[in-house]
């Protein structure tokens, strides 16, 4: 059997979820809105074109490292097993498939992603492309269901890229990690970490601020999916994208700003929220690594660094752990 999907999402379940999170995100003194509900179809086709654009360097930069670094590392590590958080459309993977030989070689192929679709249809894919390979497919959000990873078969590399743990403050990145590292059981599995790096403010500023205003479409995206699910009437054109560095905390913050006075009505909760002029939504933070930072939070899980790949310009680190 080459091919299995075990799903782990459940619609009612996830609709309280999001309910609590609204209430309570949306009444709390600071707004927020959690980042992981900016990706339905229109925030995820959203966040493709960000990947794509001139300001956004992470996805090209870490695309290339990946390229380059993955035939040394197949070298001494050559997995049987791989397991994805937040895979996705599975587009880099491809380079790590072709450098283990899936083509020949049987390996397994274990996505984790909260998007049933697009799981389905980059699995249907894989396998074509490589007839060596199996996949075992887990649906679900991988803060949550990583439990249901099944155990490794053979040797296990972790794959956790694009930086998505920027999204994740300290004890969730902890959390996270921890959860990872027990994926991991025996001394030779390995985790494979996109981190984003701190550099230049400028350079910062402009990947979540881009010039066609692509960003801010994202950003403001996320009052769609909030109206739609708790029959809301927020109007997106109110609220002003803001993206701002936190130096003190490395973390790019995204931000929607009402710029004059909103009253709005989520109909689903029973619940008006107001808005003083200039008052915001806090929607993303990204937290921005440096090697010593890396090597801490990897400690913190039981984890060491074993290399360190960073692109010409240090934009970006590919960073391979294993069990401390
Ligand atoms: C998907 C979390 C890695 O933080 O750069 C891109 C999301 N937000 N532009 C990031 C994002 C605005 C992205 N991550």
């Amino acid at each position: 059997m080459r091919y299995r999907i075990d799903v782990y999402t459940d619609e009612a379940a996830e609709q309280r979820r999001l309910e609590e999170d609204v209430r309570r995100g949306l009444t709390a003194w600071q707004k927020s809105l959690p980042p992981k509900y900016f990706y339905d179809r229109a925030g995820s086709l959203l966040f493709e074109r960000i990947t794509e654009l001139p300001e956004y360097y992470p996805t090209r930069t870490e695309s290339a490292l990946l390229q380059e670094i993955v035939p040394g590392l197949t070298e001494t590590f050559l997995p049987d097993d791989i397991v994805e958080m937040g895979a996705g459309s599975s587009e880099k993977t491809q380079r790590v498939l072709d450098a283990v030989g899936a083509v020949r070689r049987p390996v397994r192929y274990v996505p984790v992603d909260v998007d049933r679709v697009t799981l389905e249809a980059s699995a249907a894919r894989l396998l074509q492309k490589y007839p060596a390979l199996s996949v075992h497919a887990v649906v679900g959000d991988f803060e949550r269901e990583l439990a249901h990873v099944p155990p490794p078969r053979g040797r296990r590399l972790v794959m956790f890229l694009g930086s998505t743990i920027g999204n994740l403050d300290e004890p969730a990145r902890r959390r996270l990690l921890t959860g990872l590292r027990d994926l991991l059981p025996g001394p030779d599995g390995r985790l494979l970490l996109g981190v984003d790096l701190v550099k230049d403010v400028k350079i910062l500023r402009a990947a979540y601020d881009d010039a066609a205003g692509v960003t801010r479409d994202f950003n403001r995206n996320i009052l769609n999916v909030i109206n739609r699910a708790v029959d809301g009437d927020f109007q997106p054109e109110a609220f002003r994208h803001h993206a701002f560095y936190n130096e003190a905390a490395a973390r790019i913050e995204m931000h929607l700003v009402a710029d004059s006075a909103q009253a709005v009505r989520l109909g689903r909760l029973g619940l008006t929220i107001r808005f003083r002029p200039g008052e915001d939504i806090w929607t993303e933070s990204s937290y921005k690594f440096t090697r010593p930072g890396v090597e801490t939070m990897l400690a913190d899980a039981s984890l060491r660094l074993v290399r360190w790949h960073v692109d010409p310009a240090n934009y970006f680190a590919l960073t391979l752990a294993a069990p401390a």
